[in-house]
């Protein structure tokens, strides 16, 4: 007869570290059993998400919404997608959490705690659209290596904080600054200290305007932790990985920035368009600034059945990076006609524009319910999916609902 094998002393003393707690029955532990106080957390409970968002990775976390969850105006954190590339920073000290400026451009470096930042600047508040760079990734054929977002890599709520460019003329600039770039308190995944899990920027004609905020509030309250807290960078219309969260640091330029994930191909697509799975040598490859217009249909929910004789009053989002939204149009002819919805104006530059329109169904059966954008330059999405790049960047196409009237 076999022998049940129990946990040794040793490994009761480590796990009893990693609890924080004495095991105090532990000498009756299985060995391989798995406790509870050990696994992973949830993290839709962690981050205060809706159990309908879908977690796409863990080490770290990435948690993307569904489409119909973006149906709010201003999003909500429950329904934010959650992108990370390092560990979220632990033992956050907000009362001695500071924000420096140095590098080649500044005029001499500049410390500034949490409290001045918040009572020495004007305090502005956007609504801003912040969309991954990787969004709609999985479409890819050949497919590209990292997050497999479908549509839900896209937020829009409202940031509050300081003006960047405030801030930088109160730190004072040297003629050559043509860029920044931020340096963040999470720590890369292998542990080592001395690595930056991400360290991008802007142009510094980005970091001047308006809307480009150093944030302490979203939506009105505290930054969630998993979004930055306590203080973010927020350059809307860009990549969302130009909005460094845990912001502790900026360096201001002469030079594009080179930090963690700036060079190379991260970020980048083919300066010229290449055929699917064609290699690109990195100096060919282009940094991603504005992002494309794009649009969302969020209500209804896809696979919705209708009563047949009713209208359908469709809802959703558009955006368009740097730009406005000119038109949002939709089918339900699988793109042989196109009707114009109902499109309103931001509440202010950078956010996203709502739009409606009112359908009626010719007969009873199934249906697709395609929406297309076009920006205030004329550029409008493409049906199926654009320039295909390694990376698996800016994938704008449609996006098309499937309805059953009956
Ligand atoms: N410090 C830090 N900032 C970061 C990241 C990160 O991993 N660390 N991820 C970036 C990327 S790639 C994206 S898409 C957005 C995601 O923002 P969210 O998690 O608030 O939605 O944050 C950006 N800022
Ligand atoms: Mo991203």
């Amino acid at each position: 007869m076999k022998r049940r094998k129990f946990v040794k002393k040793a490994t009761l003393g480590s796990l009893a570290s990693l609890l924080g707690a004495e095991i105090v029955f532990g000498n009756f532990l299985p060995e391989g059993y798995g406790l509870l106080g050990l696994q992973d957390p949830d993290p839709f409970k962690m981050f205060n998400k809706d159990s309908q968002m879908v977690l796409l990775n863990d080490k770290p976390w990435n948690m993307e919404a569904q489409a119909h969850l973006l149906n709010d105006d201003v999003t909500p954190n429950k329904f934010m997608f959650i992108r990370n590339n390092g560990k979220i920073p632990e033992g956050i000290d907000v009362a001695n959490w500071s924000l420096t400026f140095d590098g080649e451009s500044v005029k001499q470096e500049k410390t500034y705690s949490l409290n001045e930042l918040k009572s020495k600047f004007k305090r502005h508040t956007y609504q801003l659209t912040l969309e991954c760079g990787g969004n709609g990734r999985s479409e890819f054929d050949p497919p590209a290596k990292g997050n497999q977002w479908t549509i839900g890599a896209v937020s829009c709520a409202k940031w509050t904080g300081v003006r960047l460019r405030d801030v930088l003329a109160d730190v004072g600039l040297k003629d050559d600054a043509v860029y920044i770039g931020y340096h963040a308190e999470d720590t890369h995944l292998s542990g080592d200290p001395t690595k930056e899990p991400i360290s991008r920027g802007v142009p510094i004609a980005k970091a001047m305007q308006d809307e480009t905020l150093i944030a302490f509030q979203m939506n009105g309250e505290d930054i969630p932790l998993a979004h930055g807290y306590p203080l973010r960078l927020i350059a809307g219309g860009y990549p969302a990985s130009a909005s460094g969260k845990w912001l502790s640091g900026i360096s201001v330029r002469n030079k594009v920035h080179d930090g963690t994930k700036m060079t190379g191909t991260a970020y980048r697509v083919p300066c010229k368009p290449v055929a699917p799975g064609e290699k690109v040598l990195d100096e060919d490859m282009c940094i991603i600034e504005s992002m494309p217009v794009k649009s969302l249909i969020t209500y209804p929910k896809t696979g919705a059945v209708l009563t047949k004789g009713k209208s359908l009053n469709i809802r959703g989002h558009a955006w368009a990076g740097e730009l406005e939204v000119s038109t949002v149009e939709y089918s339900v002819d699988f793109g042989s006609t196109w009707q114009n919805c109902t499109l309103q104006s931001p509440t202010n530059r950078l956010a996203w524009q709502h739009f409606s329109a009112s359908i009626n169904f010719p007969e009873e059966g199934y249906y697709e319910i395609w929406a297309r954008a076009t920006d205030s330059k004329g550029k409008a999405q493409p049906m199926l999916l654009p320039g295909w790049n390694p990376k698996g960047y800016l994938n704008n196409a449609c996006h098309r609902i499937a309805i059953k009237v009956s």
